[in-house]
C-alpha cells in the first residue's frame, strides 16, 4: 500500500469531473487500498479519488472514531438516489482545503447506490455525520469543494489564502532550485 499526495487548493485538478470506474478490477482495488491508507494517515474521515489526482468517480469514507472501531466503505461509481427534505447543518472540513472550517447545510438524509469492491451494486441510509461526509465526497467527483456552499464573501477570502499560500511556496521552490544549481556549479 502506499500513501498519495493530497492536492490542495487552488489545484486546478480538483474541478475536474470524475469519470465512472467502467470495470472494478486489481488497479481499482490497489488505488482504493492506498486512498484508504491516504485518509487514515491525514487524518481523515472521507475521501474522493480526485483529491489523489485520480479522476475516477471512487470514495473512502470511515466515520469510526478509533482504529479498533474501523469500518472502512469503498463507494464505486456512488450515486445519491434519494435526499430528504429535512436539512441539517454541519461544520465541514476538507483534506484539500486545510485548516478551514465552516457550517454547509445537507439534506439530513440520503440512498446510496454504488458498486462495491467485488463490482455488485448496493444500497445504504446515511443519516447524521455519514449523510454528511457521503454528500461531501460525492460533491468532490462533480468538481465541487464544500466552500462552493458558503457566502461568496468568505470563499473568495479562503481562495485568496490559499493562492498566496502558493504562490510564497513556488517561490520558496525556486529558490531552493536557484541554490542547489549555484552549489553544484561551485562544486
Ligand atoms: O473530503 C475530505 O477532504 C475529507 C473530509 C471529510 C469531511 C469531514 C467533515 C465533514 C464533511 C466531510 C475530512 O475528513 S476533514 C478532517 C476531519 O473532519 C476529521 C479528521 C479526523 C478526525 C475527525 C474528523
Ligand atoms: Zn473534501
Amino acid at each position: 500500500m502506499a500513501l498519495l499526495p493530497i492536492l490542495t487548493l487552488p489545484d486546478p485538478r480538483l474541478r475536474k469531473i470524475s469519470d465512472p470506474v467502467e470495470r472494478v478490477n486489481a488497479e481499482i482495488l490497489t488505488i482504493l487500498d492506498d486512498m484508504l491508507e491516504t485518509m487514515y494517515a491525514a487524518p481523515g474521515i472521507g475521501l474522493a479519488a480526485i483529491q489523489v489526482a485520480v479522476a475516477k468517480r471512487m470514495v473512502v469514507v470511515d466515520i469510526g472514531k478509533s482504529e479498533e472501531e474501523r469500518d472502512p466503505l469503498f463507494l464505486i461509481n456512488p450515486e445519491i438516489v434519494w435526499a430528504s427534505e429535512e436539512l441539517s447543518s454541519y461544520n465541514e472540513g476538507c483534506l484539500s482545503v486545510p485548516d478551514y472550517f465552516d457550517d454547509v447545510k445537507r439534506p439530513a438524509l440520503v440512498r446510496v447506490r454504488h458498486l462495491d469492491r467485488a463490482g455488485k451494486t448496493q444500497e445504504f441510509d446515511a443519516a447524521g455525520l455519514l449523510a454528511t461526509v457521503v454528500q461531501h465526497e460525492l460533491e468532490h467527483l462533480e468538481g465541487g469543494l464544500f466552500i462552493d456552499n458558503i457566502s461568496r464573501l468568505k470563499r473568495e477570502r479562503v481562495v485568496k489564502k490559499f493562492a498566496k499560500a502558493a504562490r510564497f511556496d513556488e517561490i520558496a521552490a525556486q529558490r531552493r532550485e536557484a541554490a542547489r544549481q549555484s552549489e553544484e556549479a561551485g562544486a
